[in-house]
């Protein structure tokens, strides 16, 4: 549908409160200097740019919010800008158009996969991560929210450890509307959360063991409730292996090639129920020489780009 219309906006979201490492709010910034924005004229889509994040004036590092007896992080920036990123989401798919939103790391994902939901109640969601995102306020070792985000938007955490920022809130995705593919650095605490719930995951060894093309196929078909659901797609960069994506802040060996990380996206954009995209955790300033910034940004707006159909002929 989305295809047909070719109508996207771009919802920036230069925000890095949910980790540590400076550098993570440039990458919108980098993908449209990058000529992200033109490719995609190009391609027959029109344009529009939101920054629901513009003027935000909440400290990175205000931890009014965060929960006693737990190490969270700047729960309360991470609240108020995912939910500008939600509403911002929300406006873009009320008005039929496709909302791509550029981070920023991955916690602004509570912002728009919350939103893809609740506009699109039977939405699947294609988590692509070397990471689960799943831990909880409880099972978090480094505190970090871009670490938490899944488990924030399944409503995992009891009422009583979640920042009152991060109240608003809805937690509608069901695990079985969740299916991860790259995985390949996961907590224990994690590992345990996704067997408990069943919840679908494919790591690098499944890409190994059948193939990144049967992988997709399993990954979406185990999130389809009925035939044409809408998929989301929420793509951390750093599934990709670092030595095509070195520019991360927590890069992993071992992981998608860039072919197998475009290859996702363009098989999504060939189901046509592709409907909402994140690219996220393009840092940068985390790179020894300008190539590895340079081979970060193309890689990020590559998986942009066949997402929306750059490669369908
Ligand atoms: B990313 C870790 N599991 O919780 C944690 O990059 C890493 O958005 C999280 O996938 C990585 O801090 C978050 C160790
Ligand atoms: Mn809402
Ligand atoms: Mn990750
Ligand atoms: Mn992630």
């Amino acid at each position: 549908k989305f295809l047909n219309e070719r109508k996207v906006s771009l919802v920036l979201a230069p925000f890095s409160g949910g980790q540590k490492k400076q550098g993570v709010e440039k990458g919108p910034q980098y993908m449209l200097k990058h000529g992200l924005e033109s490719n995609l004229n190009e391609l027959g889509w029109e344009t529009k740019l939101l920054d629901p994040l513009q003027g935000l004036d909440v400290e990175l590092q205000d931890d009014s919010d965060d929960i006693k007896g737990s190490n969270i992080k700047n729960s309360k920036s991470v609240g108020v800008a995912t939910q500008l990123i939600h509403n911002s989401v929300k406006e873009t798919l009320n008005d039929n158009r496709f909302p791509l939103t550029l981070g920023g790391d991955h916690s602004i994902a509570m912002g728009t996969v919350s939103a893809v939901v609740e506009k699109y109640p039977n939405a699947g969601v294609l988590w692509i991560d070397a990471h689960a995102d799943i831990n909880t306020v409880d099972s978090t070792e480094s505190g970090n929210l871009h670490g938490c985000p899944v488990s924030f938007l399944m409503g995992l955490n009891p009422e009583e450890k979640i920042p009152s920022s991060l109240k608003w809130l809805p937690k509608n995705l069901k695990p079985n509307k969740i299916a991860y593919i790259g995985l390949r650095d996961l907590d224990d605490a994690e590992k345990k959360i996704l067997k408990d719930l069943n919840i679908s995951a494919f790591s690098m060894y499944h890409v190994d063991r059948y193939g990144i093309n049967k992988v997709i196929e399993m990954a979406i078909e185990s999130i389809s409730t009925s035939e044409n659901d809408p998929i989301m797609c929420s793509y951390d960069v750093d599934a990709v292996d670092p030595l095509y994506v070195p520019a991360t802040g927590t890069p992993v060996r071992g992981g998608l090639t860039l072919r197998e990380g475009l290859f996702i996206v363009e098989r999504l954009a060939e189901t046509g129920r592709l409907v909402a995209l994140d690219v996220v955790e393009c840092n940068p300033d985390l790179s020894h020489n300008d190539i590895h910034v340079v081979d970060t940004i193309s890689a990020g707006c590559a998986i942009a780009r066949c997402a929306l159909g750059e490669t369908l002929l």
